[in-house]
């Protein structure tokens, strides 16, 4: 038995009365709150808090903040996206909401908002993931367009250049402005800057939670490759009793750690957002050893409360955070090495 002596001395510890860095039985938040990956996420965040300053819904939120960057054309999410190394664009995309539902697709090619497929697999189906040729098939049924085969300018561009050595090197925050590689224009065709996966997480004024990630995963990957994004637990996970969790980075190492969901049972232990995010990326750290250093893999999470943080592997990643009409603002993530 724990007896009343023995309690007093973890109590006296600190262990009993949450007194250690980043345990505490309550963190400040704000309500509602809507949190995404890169600075793309700001164009998203907007969209996104549109629903919410109107009392809409969290999965409203996420779906519609993320279709903006799937319109948008970049290197990394949606059509307009660099292919895989046959030339073909395929997309990976999920959902989920407060109720644990969660739709996603995989390996998707010529449907221009795998976010709403996604949806629709969740809602529609009886299942959580389609894939390939069936994902497609049932977006047709859902009603989506069947678009042009072939790839935009701006990737046909980067697909030429990258056949010259087709050599497969995932390239760490390419997704950041600051560090941009071959494989994604720095610019895009209206001069913003460009970026990757969008992933997105948001609490609503009902206190409810939801989260959605899209991507064309990595550029030039294999064909038939699928990241993390699209899988529920690794690149996203939401639990309304304890918050959502989303993840960008390589979705290899992501998956083998079990990224969102650790992240989510850190924050049901009671770390902050930003501990549970950090204890996540220290676990994958040790995983890889000195490989550490040729990846990135970062995360970004929000609690029940509202409270938000986020931590990377690597220097290079941010986030967009919005809570108001004029706060919308871009994170620099903290990062281990
Ligand atoms: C993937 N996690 O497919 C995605 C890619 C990404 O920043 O997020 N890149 O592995």
């Amino acid at each position: 038995m724990f007896s009343r002596r023995k309690f007093l001395q973890v109590g006296s510890l600190g262990i009993g009365s949450f007194s250690i860095a980043g345990f505490a039985p309550k963190y400040a938040g704000k309500k509602p709150i809507v949190l995404s990956t890169w600075d793309a996420g700001i164009r998203a965040n907007k969209a996104a808090w549109n629903v919410l300053k109107n009392n809409g819904r969290a999965l409203d939120a996420v779906e519609q903040g993320v279709m903006v960057t799937e319109n948008e054309q970049n290197c990394c999410v949606g059509l307009g996206a660099n292919p895989d190394r046959d030339g073909y664009v395929t997309l990976d995309a999920s959902i989920m909401d407060e109720f644990a539902n969660c739709g996603s697709v995989a390996c998707l090619e010529r449907i221009k908002h795998p976010i709403s497929v996604a949806r629709k697999v969740m809602e529609n189906t009886p299942h959580v993931m389609l894939v390939g040729q069936g994902a497609q098939q049932f977006a047709l049924s859902q009603g989506f367009t069947l678009e042009k085969d072939g790839l935009s300018e701006g990737a046909e561009r980067e697909y030429k250049k990258w056949l010259q050595k087709s050599e497969y090197k995932p390239g760490i925050n390419r997704e950041n402005k600051e560090n941009q590689i071959a494989a994604a224009p720095a610019r895009l065709s209206d001069g913003s800057w460009n970026h990757d996966t969008i992933g997105m997480i948001a609490l609503d004024a009902n206190g409810n939670l939801s989260g959605s990630c899209t991507t064309s995963g990595m550029g030039f990957k294999m064909r038939g490759r699928v990241g993390d994004s699209p899988i529920i637990g690794a690149g996203l996970f939401v639990d309304n009793e304890v918050g959502a969790v989303v993840a960008t980075g390589q979705g290899e190492d992501i998956i083998r750690m079990g990224g969102a969901h650790t992240v989510m049972e850190f924050m049901r232990q009671g770390l902050s957002p930003e501990m549970a995010c950090k204890k996540a990326i220290e676990r994958l750290l040790k995983i890889k050893g000195s490989k550490a250093k040729d990846i990135q893999a970062c995360m970004i999470a929000i609690n029940k409360d509202g409270a938000y943080g986020g931590y990377a592997l690597q220097k290079g990643f941010n986030y967009a955070v919005c809570y108001a009409d004029d706060k919308n603002i871009l994170v620099d993530s903290k990062f281990l090495i």
